[in-house]
């Protein structure tokens, strides 16, 4: 005769023998500090057409016995473009959620697609409460090929949040054996293992094979309360991002007002310019009530707040923020004021 497993039957023999990471109180050496490790996607996970879960990602680390209890959740499992502006707020609120819940928690650890990971570190950096550590983390070779910095980015990620050094570190990217901090971190290379900087500040510090070193300060956030508070914020004000480039029309910020925008950020050049065509159209969209900041598509550098008004079409500047950082902070302000002088004054301390 012969016998038939279903796949159900072994899938319930498989969890009876690997039960899941994230329904299991953390297991392990309970001297040891409890990481949670929230998993999205990105390469970090992806092998040749598949991708590995939170769990295996957490399983295949030599050594993490040692250092810290691990729970595993998987939020998403997505190339990092495909994340939508609603799971940032369920990720915030997930996040949050886990402080509050798990005062045993030394942090949180967020595997993540390089590609946006800049924007999720300084959105998360922006709207969380909390200065126990969340280091978003990823890698730039996929799980399988030769070299996969993937598991060493991940155990690094996992003995920063329970150093002693990051017990108030806030958000931090953590990128080959580099840390760096949410608002800093821009991805600058499409391939190279070192694709992450800090530009016109540094790194923040690195993670060595014998300790964790952090080399310089950063402002700090308050600990008691997020810098915006997105609690009854179902959805994020419609922001778009244009570039300038030499010849460029308004036909894109007339699109984007005809979108329904309540603020555009234009990647400029230099320090804020844009082409007429530009500045003619922006002028319109400020007539209109849409917000225009001025970032610069240069890379580093700043563009002054009082830049804006008059010819520019603008009414301020992005500071160091690069454009895409400039428009998480732009939606992010206007969740709360669209008051010209209350969204100068958080530009110039955010
Ligand atoms: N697949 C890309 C992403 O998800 C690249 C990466 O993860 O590094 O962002």
């Amino acid at each position: 005769m012969t016998r038939t497993v279903s796949l159900a039957a072994l899938s319930v023999l498989f969890l009876l023998a690997h039960p899941p990471l994230q329904a299991q109180a953390p297991a392990g050496d309970e001297e040891l500090p409890v990481v949670h490790v929230l998993a999205t996607g990105g390469t970090i996970s992806n092998t040749e057409g598949d991708r590995l879960t939170g769990e295996d990602l957490v399983r295949s680390l030599p050594g993490v016995e040692d250092v810290a209890r691990i729970t595993v959740e998987q939020f998403s499992n997505v190339a990092s473009g495909a994340i939508s502006l609603s799971q940032w707020l369920a990720m915030e609120r997930r996040i949050d959620e886990l402080f509050q819940e798990r005062p045993d928690l030394a942090g949180v650890v967020v595997t993540h697609g390089t590609d946006t990971m800049e924007e999720t570190a300084y959105f998360l950096d922006l709207t969380l409460g909390h200065c126990r550590p969340v280091v978003v983390t990823g890698a730039m070779r996929r799980a399988t090929a030769l070299g996969a910095d993937g598991p060493a980015n991940l155990l690094n990620s996992i003995r920063l949040a329970v150093s002693e050094e990051a017990r108030e570190i806030g958000v931090v990217v953590l990128m080959n054996d580099e840390v760096f901090p949410g608002r800093e971190a821009v991805k600058v290379s499409t391939s190279r293992m070192h694709a992450f900087r800090a530009p016109g500040a540094g790194r923040f510090g690195v993670t060595d094979p014998d300790a964790v070193f952090l080399e310089r300060t950063v402002p700090t956030r308050s600990c008691e309360a997020p810098s915006f508070d997105l609690s009854g914020v179902e959805e994020l004000p419609r922001v778009e991002l244009i570039y300038t480039a030499l010849g460029a029309d308004g036909a894109l910020v007339r699109a984007a007002v005809e979108a329904g925008a309540e603020g555009i950020v234009m990647a400029a050049v230099g320090r804020g310019g844009t082409t007429p065509g530009q500045r003619e159209a922006l002028a319109e969209a400020r007539e209109n009530g849409v917000v225009v900041v001025l970032s610069s598509r240069t890379g580093e550098g700043r563009v002054p707040v009082a830049r804006g008004e008059g010819e520019t079409g603008a009414l301020l500047g992005a500071g160091d923020l690069n454009p895409q950082k400039a428009r998480i902070l732009l939606m992010l302000a206007l969740t709360r004021t669209d008051d010209p002088d209350e969204l100068r004054t958080i530009f110039r301390t955010h």
